[in-house]
């Protein structure tokens, strides 16, 4: 008995710092226990109610197991064999039906929620529409409806529906959106995934790749910043401005040489690569190097630097080369790339 005693006590620790781990698990930016928009909301919706028909099952199953255990269990003396009972069609029939309707009220809204969320809103004139592609290891989102492209930020508004195309244009990956929408493999052309999500209140959500897709898989995060509509609009109209080339003339003939040549910026360069454009104000550098002056974070112009002087350091395997720069291109560059912000979205500009 006291043995026993001491093997409670040593495991109460733990069970505190388990309490105090799972109570960080509702992260309102991050958490799918703690959704932000209505997909999100009914999808826990269905987690909650299976959770609460197999605790039932597990509370009913474990108190009767524990009283057969202790009422028929051994007593001093007796030492002949107890009865042998095989077959009890009323018991029989008892555990096969409750089964039964359990799985069917688990059944009729899972079924129902599956259709609702492969509703194919890509017509849908109202909803904003995006095209995701993923790529080892970042997220290119396209805008046909406003001729924008952008990487690593879901930009949308908080008042209308957002209906997603998704595809991939190397390995399957899966586009995850925590607090706001569950998982959607990407897959190759021709078999295009569609979702739809909102996210009515205005904040910044963390996205997630969930597919194991290589070396920097737990790398490939994105955000969804979900603003009101006049910011969306000014969005928009930002993203499509002119660029405005760096102003020295060296650094402006390196950047358009070594870097243009993969990426865009306004209306200039390629758009092989992620999108610079507003690369200033975002987030986070690449997804991954946070953007501020909180724990984890640095200053965006720092961010850069470690990104462009060795992308390969920060995700390894990703399709962006070092490009060999002097100590003074690097900070120039990075210097004007920290500069390209873009406004509309003030209060979490960075
Ligand atoms: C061969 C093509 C290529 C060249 C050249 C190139 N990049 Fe990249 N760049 C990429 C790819 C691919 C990524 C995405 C990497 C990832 O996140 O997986 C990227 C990502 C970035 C990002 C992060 C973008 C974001 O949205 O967070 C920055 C910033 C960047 N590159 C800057 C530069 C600069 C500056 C140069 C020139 C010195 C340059 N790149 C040259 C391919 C290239
Ligand atoms: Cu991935």
């Amino acid at each position: 008995m006291m043995n026993r005693w001491h093997a409670v006590k040593r495991l109460l620790p733990m069970l505190a710092g388990l309490t105090l781990l799972l109570s960080a698990c509702g992260r309102a930016d991050l958490s799918a226990l703690n959704p932000q928009g209505p997909v999100a909301e009914e999808q826990f919706g269905l987690i909650k109610l299976s959770i609460a028909i197999m605790g039932f099952v597990m509370v009913v199953v474990f108190a009767l197991t524990f009283y057969v255990l202790f009422r028929f269990r051994r007593r001093k003396g007796q030492n002949e064999i107890p009865e042998q009972v095989e077959g009890n069609h009323k018991l029989e029939i008892i555990w096969t039906v409750i089964p039964i309707v359990l799985l069917i009220i688990l059944a009729v809204p899972t079924v129902k929620y599956v259709f609702q969320f492969a509703e194919d809103h890509s017509k849908d004139e109202n909803a904003v529409q995006v095209k995701v592609t993923a790529h080892q290891y970042w997220w290119e989102f396209e805008y046909p409806q406003y001729g924008v492209t952008t990487a690593q930020e879901l930009v949308v508004p908080t008042t209308k529906r957002i209906s997603l195309q998704l595809k991939t244009a190397d390995v399957l990956h899966s586009f995850w959106i925590p607090s706001l929408m569950g998982k959607i493999d990407t897959n190759t052309e021709g078999n295009i995934n569609k979702a739809y999500f909102e996210a009515p209140k205005a904040g910044v959500y963390r996205g997630k790749c969930a597919e194991l897709c290589g070396p920097s898989h737990a790398l490939m995060d994105f955000k969804v910043v979900a603003v009101d509509e006049a910011a969306f609009g000014k969005w928009v109209e930002e993203m499509k401005a002119p660029a405005v080339l760096p102003e020295d003339e060296h650094i402006r003939e390196v950047f358009k040489s070594q870097c243009l040549a993969c990426h865009a910026i306004g209306d200039q360069g390629a758009p092989t690569f992620p999108n610079l454009t507003g690369i200033g104000s975002k987030e986070a550098v690449a997804g991954v190097l946070l953007n501020g002056t909180g724990p984890g974070e640095q200053p965006v112009e720092q961010n850069l630097k470690e990104w462009i002087a060795d992308p390969q350091r920060v995700k390894p395997g990703n399709k962006m080369p070092a490009v060999p720069l002097t100590p003074e291109e690097l900070d120039g560059i990075a210097k004007y790339l920290a500069e390209q912000k873009l406004t509309y979205n003030e209060n979490s500009a960075k």
